[in-house]
């Protein structure tokens, strides 16, 4: 099968509210993020701008665009499924491909950061998912279990590079979870149906208080890092991907303690910063301290070899039931 779009998946009749246009009114999306913790923002690429995304993920996955920690190597002859089949997901592709890191600018996304945060902001992670059919999903979480900005401003900026809907794995959010301001404790799932990391356990809701997100081509889907959301496995036919580029942002005013120093090294605790970040608007208080390059583009593991939890615990985590392919498992009748 080739990398063009297959017939999009069929959408449910479950909508969420929330969407809106490029030409958003910035007061009206700011009172909805505020209150929900997500927004869609539907056409904000154009179909040649997510053309260019889809061909670039492949390229990508070929490893024609610089080295992937942790990734095979496939021989050129190789399809483009052959190749794409492979992989759940790549974190910070926007360090080896100009395509990917460009759309960390994506004007009507910068726009919509500002609307929702304020003047300054910076981004500091890019992730690359594929998710071909059978791939798992990830268990509810929020995005600050993983990067702890001090202001409690992350958000998520999810571009849908295809159309993410229920069956293949699209998000699922718990609108206006993020209110709470509490991290939930987390642990290990042991769910075949979810990749290795690891469950937001404890909160008041249940799963009939979430949304399925489902989105076209070209749309962002932004959501604050509190917010609880998750996606389950893509059980659309073999062949089929939900390719999404999930840059993650935060205002520039706060420090981010994220992939520490080790002790000793670490400096007032008050002070820690991570500095491997790019300011998309406005300016950097923080620009005298500089930047660095720290992270490197490498493959998320999905589970089939077992799990190094990726929470702060470093426990390894292990699934009791064998790996699941949850593609065939839902083309099985
Ligand atoms: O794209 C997905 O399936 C999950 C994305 C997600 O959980 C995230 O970006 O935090």
């Amino acid at each position: 099968m080739s990398n063009s779009t297959a017939a999009p998946a069929p959408v449910s009749t479950l909508r969420a509210n929330g969407y809106f246009g490029p030409d958003f009114d910035p007061a009206e999306l700011r009172r909805f993020y505020d209150e929900h913790g997500y927004f869609v923002i539907e056409d904000a690429l154009t179909p040649a701008e997510v053309t260019e995304l889809r061909d670039d993920a492949t390229a990508i996955c070929r490893g024609q665009r610089g080295e992937l920690k942790g990734a095979q190597s496939f021989p050129a002859d190789a399809t483009d499924d052959e190749v794409l089949r492979n992989y759940l997901c790549i974190h910070f592709p926007g360090k080896i491909s100009p395509v990917m890191h460009a759309n960390v600018h994506h004007e009507v996304a910068v726009r919509a950061l500002v609307a929702a945060l304020g003047p300054n902001v910076k981004c500091m992670q890019t992730m690359l998912f594929i998710k071909s059919a059978g791939k798992p999903g990830q268990a509810w979480h929020q995005d600050e279990d993983y990067i702890p900005t001090r202001d409690r401003s992350l958000i998520g900026a999810w571009i849908s590079i295809d159309h993410a809907t229920v069956e293949n794995g699209g998000l699922w959010i718990i609108p206006g979870s993020h209110r709470h301001g509490i991290l939930w404790d987390q642990h290990w799932h042991d769910d075949r149906r979810f990749d290795c990391s690891e469950e937001s356990v404890g909160f008041p809701y249940t799963d009939d208080d979430a949304v399925p997100v489902e989105v076209k081509p070209g749309s962002i889907v932004f959501f604050n890092g509190y917010t609880l959301h998750r996606s389950l496995p893509n059980r659309a036919a073999p062949g089929t991907y939900r390719r999404a580029l999930v840059n993650h942002y935060m205002r520039a005013e706060s420090f981010l303690p994220w992939m520490l120093p080790t002790a000793g090294e670490a400096g007032p605790l008050a002070k820690l910063d991570f500095r491997d970040v790019e300011m998309v608007a406005g300016v950097d208080p923080y620009a005298h301290r500089g930047y660095e390059k720290i992270t490197q583009p490498m493959l998320r593991p999905d589970g089939r070899s077992g799990c190094i939890s990726w929470s702060q615990s470093g426990n390894v985590n292990e699934y009791s039931a064998a790996p699941v392919d949850h593609a065939a498992e839902a083309h099985v009748d």
